[in-house]
């Protein structure tokens, strides 16, 4: 692949033999071969400008034995004639390489392997480089040879469903969001579609500008859904209690837990960072942080190349706010939002008594199937200015208590790491 070019060139000089045949016909399809051609053969006059001459008649057209080719001494004009294939070799007298003669010639790297026209070497055969090889790797040793493939080589190869991952690698390392799979087991989230490995239920894709992608809740965390951590009397292992931000989180209980019964489906409040974290974790997840793993710089809480959470609210750094370019009070939960009739000023709800996220007014961000990324409950980020329990974390996209500055996507504001609020909550991404 990346040596195409390189490798017309080889096939211009390997012919003259028993392959010519089977290149006489790929050149119509290369211009370097056309331009060959020309030199012994001036084209008749290609017309008016366009050169896309086939329909013209010329004669040039791969196999129409052209009698314009006559200058040519390769048999060019025989590849469409059946009888081009096993009378021609008699020409040379001594007998050309072949990828079937059982000998290393032409310009095979192994046994009738590598090189411009045979096929690929298997593992331990001769080759010059990576595209001589059916694992894509040609090894550094002396003489070089096609190595294994193998799950940390940098390429897609052997069964592997992307590169280094999937198939073979699994589920030690398993491909990420967006990569190819054939099974869920192949997949972080393990959860396989068309090919590409998904996001779990409730999440939504977001891409990475250049490159990869990355799943998001589609809204905040309900009491419901924490209700099944905080049942779950979790143990203060190193994934859930990362030391030393948490060493001082003793219990997961947010503040003003237990709530009430029609609190179920709206958002948890009070949570502090080391619990919204644990939660994120425990359920397959993690607190959005940086893009590729791990926290975000606290400075970069509005760069949209580095922070899920930014990147997804501005939809790739394109949006000031979730729906667009200006601040709209009636759209998302801030202080300027319109109470419904009955309503109190407060949280919304965010999730179906089915467990699906609740369709709501303020959606977008990186999807319209994206909720509350502007205001509602405030939102823990993987994002700390230091590793100290004291630490100031990143509280993103406003509440509703907030005003259109607070509400905007790259608004800063923060708390520190074992603070509670009932204006905050959070989500997870992976
Ligand atoms: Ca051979
Ligand atoms: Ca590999
Ligand atoms: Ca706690
Ligand atoms: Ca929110």
């Amino acid at each position: 692949m990346l040596t195409r070019s390189r490798r017309v060139s080889h096939r211009a000089r390997f012919f003259g033999s028993a392959f010519a045949v089977i290149i006489g016909a790929s050149c119509a399809t290369f211009a370097a071969c056309a331009g060959d051609e020309r030199e012994h053969a001036p084209l008749p006059d290609a017309g008016p400008s366009s050169s896309s001459g086939p329909t013209s008649g010329g004669g040039d057209g791969g196999h129409g034995g052209s009698p314009t080719s006559s200058s040519t001494t390769q048999p060019t004009g025989g590849a469409g004639g059946a009888g081009g294939g096993t009378g021609e070799g008699g020409a040379g007298g001594a007998a050309d390489p072949t990828c079937v003669d059982l000998k290393q010639n032409g310009e095979e790297t192994g046994v009738d392997c590598g090189g411009v026209i045979c096929p690929l070497c298997g593992d331990g055969q001769g080759c010059a480089d990576d595209n001589d090889c059916q694992s894509g790797v040609c090894g550094t040793d002396a003489p070089t040879t096609c190595q294994a493939a193998a799950c940390d080589d940098g390429v897609k190869n052997g069964t592997e469903t992307d590169v280094d991952c999937g198939g073979p690698c699994a589920p030690g390392v398993k491909c990420g969001i967006g990569k190819g799979c054939t099974a869920a087991a192949d997949c972080i989230a393990d959860s396989c579609e068309a090919g590409h490995c998904a996001c779990p239920a409730g999440m939504l894709i977001v891409p990475i500008a250049g490159e990869g992608s990355y799943c998001i809740d589609q809204t905040e965390v309900s009491y419901k859904e924490y209700a099944v951590f905080y049942n779950a009397s979790v143990p203060p292992l190193p994934q859930f209690k990362p030391s030393p931000q948490c060493t001082g989180n003793d219990d997961y209980v947010p503040e003003g837990w237990p709530p009430s019964s029609d609190e179920q489906l709206y958002p948890v409040l009070g949570a502090d960072w080391c619990d919204a974290y644990a939660y994120c974790a425990y359920v397959g997840k993690r607190l959005c942080g940086k893009i590729g793993g791990g926290s975000n710089a606290s400075t970069d809480y509005a760069d949209y190349a580095k922070s899920q959470w930014h990147n997804a609210c501005t939809a790739n750094g394109v949006n000031p706010y979730p729906y667009g370019a200006s601040y709209q009070p009636s759209i998302c939960n801030g202080i300027g939002y319109p109470i419904p009739d009955g309503g109190v000023a407060g949280p919304v709800q965010v999730e179906e008594a089915t467990g699906a996220a609740k369709v709501h007014t303020c959606i977008g961000g990186v999807s319209t199937f994206l909720y509350h990324m502007s205001g509602n409950v405030e939102e823990w980020e993987d994002s700390c200015d230091d590793t100290a329990p004291t630490a100031q974390c990143r509280l993103r996209g406003g509440s509703h208590l907030s005003d259109a500055a607070a509400l905007a996507c790259s608004a800063s504001a923060s708390a520190t790491r074992m603070s509670k609020s009932q204006a905050r909550g959070f989500r997870c991404c992976l």
